[in-house]
C-alpha cells in the first residue's frame, strides 16, 4: 500500500481525497471546499476501531429461546455465526413474521441519516428490499423538522418553499440589511450537507453579508450559534419562550402602527382572529413588550428597540431547526412566519422568513438543473406509518388511538424490528423507555459496521461495511458536487455492503432478480449514473460517460438561476401565483387547523408553555443540540470526537455561575438528572450561555453503568436518556429533544470507565 494518488471520495461533512502512505489513511479535504470541516478528522478510526463489527452475531437468549419479547435484549451476551447461518435465520424470521402477520407487523422506518452515497444508502437499500419481499410499516418526517414540516404546509406551503427556495445566501449577502436569527446559524451546523457538499460557505457569506453592513441579530441562548466575527447583538433568550418574544415584537409593531397592512391585506388571511390574541381582547391580557419580556428573560426596551430596529429595512426573520424540535414546536415556526408577515417583507430578495438557513451547509444554495443518480426503492404494499419519532409509543401500545395532523390513526403491533443505517439508541428521547419498548417485538434485526448502542440492542446483528471499503456516488441536492467515491481499503473483517447482504436475503426469499434486476453495485452506479449524463446532455452541458466521470472522480453539475421559489412568486401577483395553502393566501388563522380541534395546536400561533420547562426542582435548562464534533452519534471514537472528551466523559457546558452555585470546577466530573434518568459528563465552564442554560450535544454513546438495572445511569453523557419522549403536539407528533430540565451536582464517585466503544 504505497500508492500515494489521492482517491476522491465523499462525507456528509464534505469532499475529500484518501492518501494511502505505507498502509495509513490521510483524509485531505477537496481543494474547491473553502472551509473544510474538522469532522473529516473523525474517518480514519471508522476504519479498523475496535468498536467495528467484525462478524454476525446473534443474542445468546434469542439463539436459545427463540423469537419473542424479552426484557434480556440490551443485557445479554451475543454468540458469532457465519454468515450463511445469519442470512438463514434473518430470512426464516421474515417468512415466519410475514406469513403469521403481514407487512403490517414488519417495522422497517430505519430512520437514520446512514453515510454519503446515493446506491448504498442503507435505508433505501432496506426499503426497496421490504418492500420486494412484502412491504413494511414505514416512518413519515424527519427528527430533524418533525413540527414545521407539518405545520408549513397549513400555513405557507410545503417546507421546501421556504427551506432552501425563498431565501438563498447570496442574496443574504446582497439584499439584507438586518437578519434577526431565532436559534442562530452555527457555524458548526454547517459543517455537514445531508449526501455531501462540494463548498462549505456560510462563514464566508455571512463575512460578506457584515462587510456590507447586514446588521445580525441572535436569538439564542449561547452566544456562539453566530461567529463572532459578524458581530452579531445578543439577546440571551430563555429557551423555549421564542414565541412570546415574537408575540411581543408583534404587539409592539402593531401598537407602533409600524405593521404592514396593506401586505396583510393583500397577501394573508385570518389576521384579524389573531390580533385580537395579540391585544388581548379575549383573555385581558396584552401580549406586549412587559408581557413577552417576563417570559423570555430579555428586558421590554430591548424587545422594543428591536423592533425599531428591523422595521423600514430589508429584514429576514430566520428560524433554525431546534426552535420547533420542542414542545409546541409547531408555534415558533408559524410565528415566525407571522412576524415576518407584519414587516411585510416575505417575497423580497433578503426579506422575509427564512427556514433552516444557516443549520445545514446545503440550504440556500442554488439548485440543480438535473436530476440526482437515486435508487428506485419500489413500491409498499402497505400505506401504515407512524411519525418518526413515536417509535416508542408503537411498541409500547399496539392497537392504541393517536392523532396526526387531523387524522385518527392506529399503532400497529409491530413484531420484527429492522435497522439499517439509523441509530435509534442515538436519536430517540428516553433511552430508558425506549429499552422497554425495544423488549416488546419478536425480533430486531440490525446492520451497523459499529456496535453503536441500537446494535447492542438487537438480536441478530449484520456487520456493514464504511463507505471506504465501496465505491458509490456522493451527492446532494443542495451542493453542485457530485463525487465518484472510490474504493480506498479492503473490507474490515467479515463487514459486507449492505446491498450484498440484502441480495442474499432475497435469494432465500425467492425475489433476487427483482431485487438485484441482475446488477452487481458498479453496474448500478453506471445504470443510476445514466439519467444524470442524459439530463445534462439534454442541457447541452458538459455529459461525461460514466467511465470518464470515474477517472476524473467528479463532475461539477449545473445550477439553476436563483428565482425565489413559490413565495416570490406568490410575492409578484398573488392572484396568478397563489400559495399552496388551503387559501392561497398566507394563513395568519388555518381554519383547517382550527377544525381539528387540538387544543395543543389551536388555530393561530399562540404561547403555550410547556410542562417540561425548568423548575422548581430541575432548575436548569439543558440544551441538548447537535454536536460540534460529529455528526449525531457517527464515529464517536473518531480523533475529532475523542479529542473534545475530558476523562472519556462528553462535555457539557455551563455558565460560571451556576457552577459556583454547584462546587462545580472547570472539568470536574458532574451528573445531570431528573426524574427520567441520569448521566456523566464534563464541566466545561462558560460564559457564551445564559445562566441557568446547561448544554450537552447529543452523540456520545449511551453507556449504562449496569445495563441489568431498570433506569441506569449513563456514564458517557448522553443526553437523551434525560429528555422527554412526546410530540411536538397532536398536529405533527415530532420530536421534542432539544430541550428538558435538569439539575446538576459534582460527581465525587469512584469514576466507572468508558466501555461503550468496546465490543460487546
Ligand atoms: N436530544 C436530541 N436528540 C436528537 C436531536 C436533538 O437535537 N436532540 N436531533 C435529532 C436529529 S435532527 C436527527 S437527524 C437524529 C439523527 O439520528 P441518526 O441519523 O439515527 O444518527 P446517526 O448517528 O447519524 O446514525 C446513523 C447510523 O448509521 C450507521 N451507518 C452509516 N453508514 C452506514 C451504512 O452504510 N450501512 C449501515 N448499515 N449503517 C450505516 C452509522 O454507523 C450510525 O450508527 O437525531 C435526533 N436526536
Ligand atoms: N456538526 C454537526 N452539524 C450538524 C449536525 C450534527 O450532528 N453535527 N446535524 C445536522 C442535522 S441532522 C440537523 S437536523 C441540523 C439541525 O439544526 P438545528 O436544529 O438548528 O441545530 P441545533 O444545533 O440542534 O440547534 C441550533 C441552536 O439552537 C439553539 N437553541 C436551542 N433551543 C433554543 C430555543 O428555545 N430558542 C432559541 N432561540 N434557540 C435555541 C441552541 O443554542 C443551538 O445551538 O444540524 C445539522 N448539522
Ligand atoms: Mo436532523
Amino acid at each position: 500500500m504505497n500508492d500515494i494518488r489521492g482517491l476522491p471520495h465523499s462525507s456528509h461533512w464534505g469532499a475529500f481525497s484518501v492518501l494511502l502512505r505505507d498502509g495509513r489513511v490521510e483524509v485531505v479535504p477537496h481543494p474547491r471546499d473553502p472551509a473544510p470541516s474538522a469532522l473529516l478528522a473523525n474517518i480514519p478510526a471508522s476504519l479498523e476501531h475496535r468498536a467495528r463489527i467484525a462478524q454476525p452475531m446473534v443474542r445468546s437468549g434469542w439463539l436459545e429461546r427463540g423469537p419473542g419479547p424479552d426484557r434480556r435484549r440490551g443485557r445479554e451476551s451475543f454468540v458469532p455465526v457465519s454468515w450463511p447461518r445469519a442470512l438463514d435465520l434473518v430470512a426464516a424470521e421474515l417468512r415466519r413474521v410475514y406469513r403469521a402477520g403481514g407487512p403490517g407487523t414488519v417495522f422497517g422506518g430505519s430512520y437514520g441519516w446512514a453515510s454519503a452515497g446515493r446506491f448504498h444508502d442503507a435505508p433505501r437499500q432496506l426499503h426497496r428490499f421490504l418492500n420486494m419481499a412484502g412491504g413494511y410499516v414505514r416512518s413519515v418526517n424527519s427528527y430533524s423538522s418533525g413540527a414545521a414540516t407539518v405545520i408549513l404546509p397549513h400555513v405557507i406551503g410545503p417546507q421546501e418553499v421556504v427551506a432552501g427556495s425563498n431565501a438563498s445566501w447570496d442574496e443574504l449577502v446582497t439584499q439584507s440589511a438586518l437578519v434577526l436569527a431565532f436559534g442562530g446559524m452555527a457555524l458548526k451546523n454547517n459543517d455537514v450537507g445531508g449526501g455531501g457538499t462540494g463548498e462549505h460557505i456560510a462563514l464566508a457569506r455571512l463575512r460578506a453579508a457584515r462587510r456590507n453592513g447586514a446588521e445580525f441579530h441572535l436569538i439564542s441562548p449561547i452566544r456562539d450559534d453566530l461567529p463572532g466575527e459578524i458581530e452579531a447583538r445578543w439577546h440571551p433568550i430563555r429557551p423555549g419562550t421564542d414565541v412570546p418574544l415574537m408575540l411581543g415584537l408583534a404587539h409592539t409593531l402593531v401598537s407602533e402602527a409600524r405593521h404592514d397592512r396593506a401586505f396583510l391585506e393583500r397577501f394573508c388571511v385570518g389576521y384579524e382572529s389573531f390580533e385580537a390574541y395579540l391585544l388581548g381582547h379575549h383573555d385581558g391580557q396584552p401580549k406586549d413588550a412587559a408581557w413577552a419580556a417576563a417570559i423570555c428573560g430579555l428586558p421590554a426596551d430591548e424587545i422594543v428597540e428591536l423592533v425599531r430596529r428591523a422595521t423600514g429595512r430589508r429584514t429576514l426573520v430566520t428560524c433554525s431547526q431546534s426552535l420547533q424540535r420542542a414542545e409546541h414546536g409547531e408555534q415558533p415556526v408559524w410565528m415566525g412566519v407571522v412576524l415576518a408577515a407584519l414587516l411585510g417583507q416575505i417575497g423580497l430578495p433578503g426579506g422575509g422568513f427564512a427556514y433552516a438557513l444557516g443549520s445545514t451547509s446545503n440550504t440556500g444554495k442554488p439548485p440543480l438543473a438535473v436530476p440526482l443518480p437515486t435508487l428506485p426503492t419500489g413500491r409498499n404494499s402497505i400505506c401504515e406509518f407512524i411519525p418518526v419519532a413515536r417509535i416508542a409509543d408503537m411498541l409500547l401500545h399496539p392497537g392504541e388511538a393517536f392523532d396526526y395532523d387531523g387524522r385518527r390513526l392506529r399503532y400497529p403491533d409491530i413484531r420484527l424490528v429492522y435497522w439499517a443505517g439509523g441509530n435509534p439508541f442515538h436519536h430517540h428521547q428516553d433511552l430508558n423507555r425506549l429499552r422497554e419498548a425495544f423488549a416488546r417485538p419478536d425480533s430486531v434485526v440490525v446492520h451497523d459496521s459499529a456496535w453503536t448502542a441500537s446494535a447492542r440492542h438487537a438480536d441478530i446483528v449484520l456487520p456493514a461495511t464504511v463507505t471506504l471499503e465501496r465505491e458509490d456516488i456522493g451527492g446532494s441536492a443542495g451542493d453542485p458536487l457530485l463525487v465518484a467515491m472510490h474504493r480506498a481499503v479492503p473490507r474490515y473483517a467479515e463487514a459486507r455492503d449492505d446491498y450484498d447482504t440484502f441480495c442474499e436475503l432475497a435469494g432465500r426469499l425467492g425475489i433476487a432478480d427483482r431485487f438485484t434486476e441482475g446488477r452487481p453495485a458498479r453496474q448500478w452506479l453506471e445504470h443510476l449514473y445514466e439519467p444524470t449524463r442524459r439530463a445534462l446532455l439534454a442541457r447541452g452541458a458538459e455529459a461525461p460517460g460514466f467511465d470518464q466521470f470515474w477517472e476524473a472522480g467528479e463532475v461539477v453539475l449545473p445550477t439553476l438561476p436563483w428565482g425565489g421559489g413559490a413565495v416570490r412568486a406568490f410575492r409578484r401577483d398573488p392572484d396568478r401565483s397563489p400559495l399552496p395553502t388551503p387559501s392561497g393566501r398566507i394563513e395568519i388563522t388555518s381554519r383547517t387547523v382550527a377544525g381539528f380541534g387540538y387544543d395543543d395546536c389551536p388555530g393561530h400561533p399562540v404561547w403555550l408553555p410547556p410542562s417540561d420547562a425548568a423548575g422548581s426542582r430541575f432548575p436548569l435548562h439543558l440544551i441538548a443540540n447537535q454536536p460540534s464534533t460529529r455528526l449525531h452519534s457517527q464515529l464517536d471514537f473518531g480523533a475529532a470526537s475523542l479529542a473534545a472528551k475530558i476523562k472519556g466523559r462528553e462535555p457539557v457546558r455551563l455558565h460560571r455561575e451556576d457552577a459556583a452555585a454547584r462546587g462545580i470546577s472547570d472539568g470536574d466530573i458532574v451528573r445531570l438528572y431528573n426524574d427520567r434518568g441520569a448521566c456523566l459528563a464534563a464541566a466545561v465552564l462558560s460564559e457564551e450561555l445564559r445562566p441557568g442554560v446547561v448544554q450537552l450535544s447529543t452523540g456520545a454513546w449511551y453507556d449504562p453503568e449496569d445495563p441489568e438495572l431498570e433506569n441506569p445511569m449513563c456514564i458517557h453523557g448522553n443526553p437523551n436518556v434525560l429528555t422527554r419522549d412526546a410530540g411536538t403536539s397532536r398536529l405533527a407528533q415530532g420530536s421534542t429533544g432539544q430541550l428538558t430540565a435538569v439539575q446538576v451536582e459534582r460527581f465525587d464517585g469512584p469514576l466507572p470507565p468508558v466501555k461503550a466503544f468496546d465490543p460487546p
